[in-house]
């Protein structure tokens, strides 16, 4: 009796900053060219959030998740990517995805029901992922190629907490860590899966230790402090393109939004919670970093707001310029050379469309 031990569970958030925007004692932190970068695009992920579902509303794009709450998370990663990474996401990152050169028009396209096309070339992203893992085992096959070419870039593998109780997570991690890909894996722990709260999503202390048990190392990280997921990411992308190998980021942040334009949170979560993290925003607890390091512009915000409003008013009239898809696109996006299944598919399928008179 008493082999048997326990995982340490005392594995408090890294955190650069305090609530209050005060720096912790003897941190390092990144430049005031840095951390105005990231500020601006935290305000331009609110506005673009704003948008996306007010266009919901009017019914001209479709269902969209609400990324507002998780903005220092995904521009903490963002910023830290380098031109060379790939980005492999889902709908939740689409900010990482703006910060990493994918237009606006091309999201809002995409939301539409449209063909958004490649991304723009140079630009190293997957598709945004709605199919809840499925990025990660692909996130680790990009790895693997580019460990194969010996190139000095990494992949980055988002998902959320839910994402983690998928077999695709596990077989994704896994492999990076048994073939010592250059993959950082960097999980939004944002409290829920739709209606499912973290607790009940796995019973380990923390999300981060998983990655310990595939072998890499492992961060703790307060989500709602962009200087200090800025900061962990930039550590762990440099480690992955140096061929130090995997590692895996765990950002504690929160949904403030619902899950998407579908969803009533007041249905399973409680006001009184939604609150006291409405009370932890990141936009504003950036903007106090900002304003007590004394790099703060008069107005900078507002003035950020405008330029976003600005540019998601372009992307947004050219979007609805764009032609609606047609059923063949569907087919010729998917396959570089169609095998003779997906031939008699195609035509099946559009011989069907015919038939109901939608062609
Ligand atoms: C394979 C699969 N199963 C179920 C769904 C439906 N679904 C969409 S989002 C979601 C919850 C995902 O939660 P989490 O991974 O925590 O990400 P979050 O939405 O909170 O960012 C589920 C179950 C899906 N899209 N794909
Ligand atoms: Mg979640």
């Amino acid at each position: 009796m008493g082999y048997l031990r326990e995982a340490p569970n005392d594995w408090e958030p890294l955190r650069l900053t305090a609530e209050d925007g005060k720096p912790l004692p003897e941190v390092q932190l990144p430049s005031a060219e840095t951390a105005l970068e990231i500020f601006r695009w935290m305000v331009f992920g609110r506005i673009f959030d704003q948008r996306m579902l007010s266009l919901q509303r009017q019914g001209r794009i479709g269902t969209i998740g609400s990324i507002r709450g998780q903005e220092a998370s995904a521009a903490g990663l963002g910023v830290a990517l380098r031109q060379e990474d790939w980005l492999a996401g889902s709908y939740r990152e689409l900010l990482t995805y703006l910060v990493h050169g994918v237009p606006a028009e091309a999201l809002i396209t995409l939301y539409r029901g449209g063909v958004p096309g490649p991304f723009p070339a140079g630009v190293r992203a997957l598709p945004v992922q709605i199919v809840i893992g499925a990025q990660m085992p692909q996130a680790a096959g990009l790895g693997l190629a580019l460990k194969l070419r010996q190139e000095p870039a990494a992949v980055v593998a988002c998902c959320g907490d839910g994402a983690t109780s998928e077999g695709d997570f596990h077989e994704g991690v896994n492999f990076a860590g048994a073939h010592g890909l250059p993959v950082v894996f960097f999980v939004q722990n944002n409290g829920w899966a739709i209606s499912v709260p973290r607790a009940r999503q796995t019973a380990s202390a923390t999300i981060a230790q998983k990655g310990f048990a595939y072998g890499m190392p492992a961060a703790l990280v307060d989500g709602n402090d962009p200087l200090a997921v800025y900061e962990v990411c930039r550590e762990a992308l440099e480690r992955a393109r140096a061929g130090g190998g995997p590692s895996f980021v765990e950002a504690v942040t929160y949904r403030l939004g619902p899950h998407t334009t579908s969803d009533d949170p007041t249905r399973y979560r409680p006001d009184s919670e939604v609150q006291a993290h409405e009370g932890r925003d990141p936009l504003p607890r950036m903007r106090r970093y900002l304003e007590a390091a004394g790099i703060y512009p008069d107005g900078l915000q507002e003035q950020l707001e405008e330029e976003a409003r600005t540019v998601l008013g372009e992307a947004v009239a050219a979007a609805e310029l764009r032609p609606p898809v047609t059923p063949e696109q569907m087919f010729d996006l998917t396959w570089a050379k169609e095998t003779p299944q997906a031939q008699r598919d195609r035509e099946r399928s559009i011989a069907e469309l015919r038939e109901v008179g939608e062609l």
